[in-house]
């Protein structure tokens, strides 16, 4: 699909909703503002909505961060999903919309009318730029929201999803104007109290399986309740547990009122087929899935079981091709 087609699809719409993921991250929030920003300059009637009314409060220095709503009030608008891989991420009924789905996650489930997605772009918001940058003015504010996403997804450039690409992006975005020392102080030193006190919880919790090339940690809902975390507060606990030296494979449970999340790293392994395994997705090295209800070590022993398992299968498949 062109980036004119795009455009053509925009103009025909009188009105646009511009969607995000619930429990949103940063490539989610500064994606769809970036859009948002960047159509409202094109003089369209917009809205930018979030199901989660508990936002991310380290991005409200993004350019019409208040802006965001929780309910989706036009009728018959184009839907535009950003940062999704299924339909239900959205938290909202879409049967019967026309909708574009701009995403990057390699087990996106194309539930769009039109899907826009690559799973080779760091960010969703590479996927945006490349799509709208040749149509419509890029304001340093847009490039603002878009650099926020991309140095959040790359985790400051440092995922394996960084080539000469994202860099020259990062330029390019610098270039229309982009605040990058204000999202690099937005994103890296402005932490909660509560997320540092329930991330020395989570880090008593460190266990290491299969010869220390797994880690786990656990979040039950008492440490939620006596630090006051919110769900954002818990981003980024995982990569401490990735970051060992023997570790491939990090692995968080949070237990949720109502579901347990669990969040999966790898250093080089493929680990999307464990996060599918049980229902999940995203991308190669970053990836997770929610269960409904369950006993939180139970859990954890089905994913070292499958661990195990993939392992073996993937050992296999070498020892046939050598
Ligand atoms: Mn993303």
């Amino acid at each position: 699909m062109q980036s004119q087609d795009l455009k053509t699809i925009i103009d025909n719409y009188h009105s646009i909703t511009i969607l995000s993921h619930i429990n949103p991250d940063a490539d989610a929030i500064g994606t769809s503002l970036g859009i948002y920003t960047l159509l409202k300059a094109y003089n369209k009637r917009v809205e930018v909505v979030n199901h989660s009314t508990e936002l991310p409060q380290y991005l409200d220095f993004l350019p019409n961060f208040s802006k965001i709503k929780h309910q989706i009030d036009y009728k018959e608008s184009l839907i535009i999903t950003c940062n999704c891989g299924s339909i239900d991420r959205t938290g909202f009924d879409l049967t019967d919309r026309v909708i574009i789905n701009i995403d990057h996650h390699q087990t996106n489930q194309n539930y769009g009318t039109v899907n826009l997605v690559d799973p080779l772009c760091a960010a969703s918001s590479q996927v945006a730029y490349i799509l709208l940058g040749g149509d419509f003015p890029i304001s340093k504010e847009v490039a603002t929201c878009f650099y926020t996403a991309l140095l959040s997804d790359t985790r400051y450039f440092t995922t394996s999803s960084v080539d000469e690409e994202v860099f020259a992006f990062a330029v390019e975005l610098i270039a229309h104007g982009a605040d990058h020392q204000s999202v690099t102080f937005n994103l890296t030193q402005r932490h909660s109290l509560a997320s540092l006190r329930v991330l020395e919880k989570a880090l008593e919790t460190l266990t290491l399986h299969h010869s220390a090339t797994v880690a786990s940690m656990q979040v039950d809902q008492g440490m939620i309740v006596t630090t006051g975390a919110r769900v954002s507060d818990l981003d980024g606990i995982v990569e401490y547990a990735c970051s060992l030296t023997t570790v491939e494979i990090g692995i968080i449970l949070v237990q949720h009122k109502s579901y347990i999340k669990v969040s999966l790293r790898s250093k080089n392994q493929d680990i999307t087929p464990l996060a599918e395994y049980f229902g999940g997705g995203g991308h190669r090295n970053a990836c997770g899935f929610t269960i409904a209800f369950g006993n939180i070590e139970e859990i954890l022993d089905k994913i070292l079981k499958q661990i195990e398992l993939l392992n073996n299968q993937n050992k296999k498949k070498q020892e046939k091709i050598c």
